[in-house]
């Protein structure tokens, strides 16, 4: 069935970007995290992050670091940290959002991997690397402005 933010039990409006906010009760699998934004027309790239606490230095472990990129060829790429060190990237060459444009993100917490939709559209799938209960940390980085992120509980 359709979800939107009024289903989310939490929702944070109109964040500060760079923004990094706990996730409430951690994440679990059938919770969702919706996203909506509008792409800057000079975006560059911009990172949606779920990560293990919010340390800076060190940094703190990242379980999924989804970077949409505009410049050159369009892309997505994801990839996690663990002890500061990056992984091997997994890029999708196809890039759903457009400069200038508003758009909807949604991550779908399964017990295997994230999925990610944009604009209604399954885009990704991307395989845990961290162990879903250690993620309790949201972010959102780069070129982009946030309108509302929701969190929405299993039902
Ligand atoms: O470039 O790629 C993802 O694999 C790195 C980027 C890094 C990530 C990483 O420099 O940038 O996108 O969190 C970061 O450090 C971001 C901003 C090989």
């Amino acid at each position: 069935s359709p979800m939107s933010v009024a289903n989310a039990k939490h929702t944070v409006l109109n964040p500060v970007i760079p923004y990094t906010g706990p996730i409430p009760g951690g994440l679990h699998p059938g919770e969702i995290i919706i996203i909506q934004g509008t792409v800057p027309p000079d975006a560059d790239r911009f990172q949606i992050v779920l990560s293990s606490g919010c340390s800076t230095k060190p940094r703190s472990d990242v379980a999924l670091h989804f970077s949409p990129r505009f410049k050159g060829s369009p892309c997505v790429v994801c990839n996690s940290l663990l002890q500061e060190n990056w992984g091997k990237e997994e890029t999708l060459h196809q890039l759903p959002y457009k400069r200038g444009a508003p758009f909807e993100t949604i991550i779908l917490v399964h017990e295997d991997v994230f999925k990610v939709a944009v604009n209604g559209t399954h885009l990704l799938q991307y395989k845990h690397r961290i162990p879903l209960n250690r993620v309790d940390t949201f972010s959102v980085s780069g070129k982009v402005k946030v309108h509302a992120v929701g969190y929405i509980p299993t039902s």
